[in-house]
């Protein structure tokens, strides 16, 4: 009797044993992370590093700080601590077949998000899962075409170049604008996808155009340059949101409040909120399921001044 007691009392503690040190079996992802250049980025990163304790998911977490080689030296860290798998948003398109190569050398899956990677072969990742930067542009620009009227010089704030998220969106917008040959983008220069970046190019905009004269509407690759070039129109006296009108990509709660307060007209949203899809993926690819489309998409939509009120509410703004 006390021997089965002991025996129940030993299976017991074994299960509670198993239960404890559950964790230290978890699944472990290294995520390159680009930066924290913009309130996109930020959120999109905490909702990664929430959904992976939610998960009980062990996140290596790790912030290029928009530098290339920062991401490179992340991705070889995760390869030596043998990772289950790696989850990269990559700054730019190019230069990352070796890496990649040596990542399936070592038998780990690697999932790219976000942004896009150049590589030929598809084979080197599994899947991507992002939002489609090309419809953004397009959405971006039959919107402002339609607020134009399609007439009117207008001056471009790029994101980061050579990053897939700048590339595909001024591709979608320029070949909406294509189609418009009263509308011309006088003016394009990049602003790193950062608020100050933003503002010192409009800066310099303003001063090359004689306080935007004859410019009717700025396009922003994302919002964060979009805030700070309207701080920069205000600060010259210009009417942002009115006189010139905006357009830009994101979504992020500032530019809604922006909309609310008469600076910004319209913003293309797409999720930050994607470590739920992104996970779930990666968690079915290690329990069996390797069939994977080359893209996995997150759908982008368009707002404006009418629905910014409840669009802000729904982000807890
Ligand atoms: O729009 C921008 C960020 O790659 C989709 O990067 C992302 C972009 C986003 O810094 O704000």
């Amino acid at each position: 009797m006390n021997s089965l007691k002991y025996l129940l009392g030993a299976a017991i503690g074994a299960a509670a044993l198993a239960a404890v040190s559950l964790p230290a079996s978890a699944l472990t992802i290294g995520f390159s992370q680009v930066g924290h250049e913009s309130d996109w980025r930020t959120a999109f990163s905490k909702n990664m590093q929430d959904e992976a304790k939610a998960e009980g998911i062990d996140l290596k977490f790790s912030d290029a700080n928009q530098k290339e080689e920062d991401q490179l030296k992340a991705v070889r860290s995760f390869i030596s601590q043998k990772v289950d798998a790696i989850v990269i948003a990559p700054i730019v398109v190019t230069g990352w077949d070796q890496v990649l190569k040596e990542a399936k050398e070592a038998n780990i899956p690697v999932f790219v998000v976000d942004r896009d990677v150049d590589t030929k072969d598809k084979s080197l990742f599994v899947t991507r899962i992002a939002a489609d930067f090309n419809l953004e542009g397009k959405l971006a620009g039959a919107w402002l075409a339609q607020a134009l009227k399609g007439k009117g010089d207008i001056v471009e704030l790029q994101g980061t170049v050579g990053s897939a998220a700048a590339e595909y969106r001024k591709a979608g917008f320029s070949a909406v604008e294509a189609l418009f040959p009263g509308i011309k983008t006088v003016k394009s220069q990049s602003g790193d996808f950062t608020t100050q970046g933003g503002k010192e190019v409009m800066e310099s905009f303003i001063k090359a155009t004689d306080g935007l004269k004859g410019i009717k509407a700025v396009w922003a690759h994302n919002d964060n340059m979009l805030l700070g070039a309207i701080q920069a129109m205000k600060e010259a006296g210009l009417k942002p949101g009115s006189d010139i009108l905006t357009i830009s990509v994101d979504g992020v709660p500032d530019i809604f409040k922006a909309m609310l307060a008469g600076d910004a007209n319209a913003s293309v949203e797409l999720r930050s909120d994607i470590g739920p899809d992104i996970y779930s993926v990666v968690k079915q690819y290690l329990a069996g399921k390797k069939d994977w489309p080359a893209w996995v998409v997150i759908p982008s939509d368009l707002h404006t001044i009418k629905d910014a009120a409840e669009v802000l509410k729904k982000k807890g703004g």
